[in-house]
């Protein structure tokens, strides 16, 4: 009997700390680490669960997933202009996102979640003006952390 209370209770602590998901702030910002307009960070890595609280530190800005750079099957995301917006991540895989009105300035990001299975496919997306840039940038330090 105790040892059927003891394992009850080894389990019952192990629960949180399986269910135990992360959240990662992603600021917007006009004056950014890179120079311009920019997330930070601007590449994240998570895991399956986690979520990332895309936060609006300057006015004017929004994160929305970009077509073709999501994992097959995944959920695109778009927030709104100027506010938070938070997304759960429960397919693994590459996501590259953009600030809508400054997509074309390279105002773009990356959430690895797990492993960047769908890289190839998401580096074979065409990108609008400063972005291809940015984005050239951004798997250069994927690839070589
Ligand atoms: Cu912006």
């Amino acid at each position: 009997m105790s040892r059927m209370i003891r394992s009850l209770a080894v389990a019952a602590a192990m629960i949180p700390l399986a269910a135990q998901a992360a959240t990662v702030d992603v600021k917007m910002l006009s004056h950014a680490p890179n120079g311009g307009r920019g997330f930070d960070p601007a590449i994240v890595h998570i895991h399956t669960g986690d979520t990332v609280h895309f936060i609006a530190s300057d006015p004017g800005h929004n994160a929305q997933s970009i077509t073709g750079m999501i994992p097959d099957g995944a959920t695109a995301f778009a927030g709104k202009m100027g506010q938070d917006v938070t997304v759960t991540f429960s397919k693994p895989g590459l996501y590259g996102y953009k600030c809508l009105p400054h997509y074309f300035l390279g105002m773009v990001g990356l959430v690895v979640v797990d492993k960047p299975e769908n890289e190839e496919a998401a580096k074979a997306v065409s990108q609008p003006g400063a972005a291809k840039q940015r984005f050239e940038q951004l798997f250069k330090q994927l690839d070589h952390p």
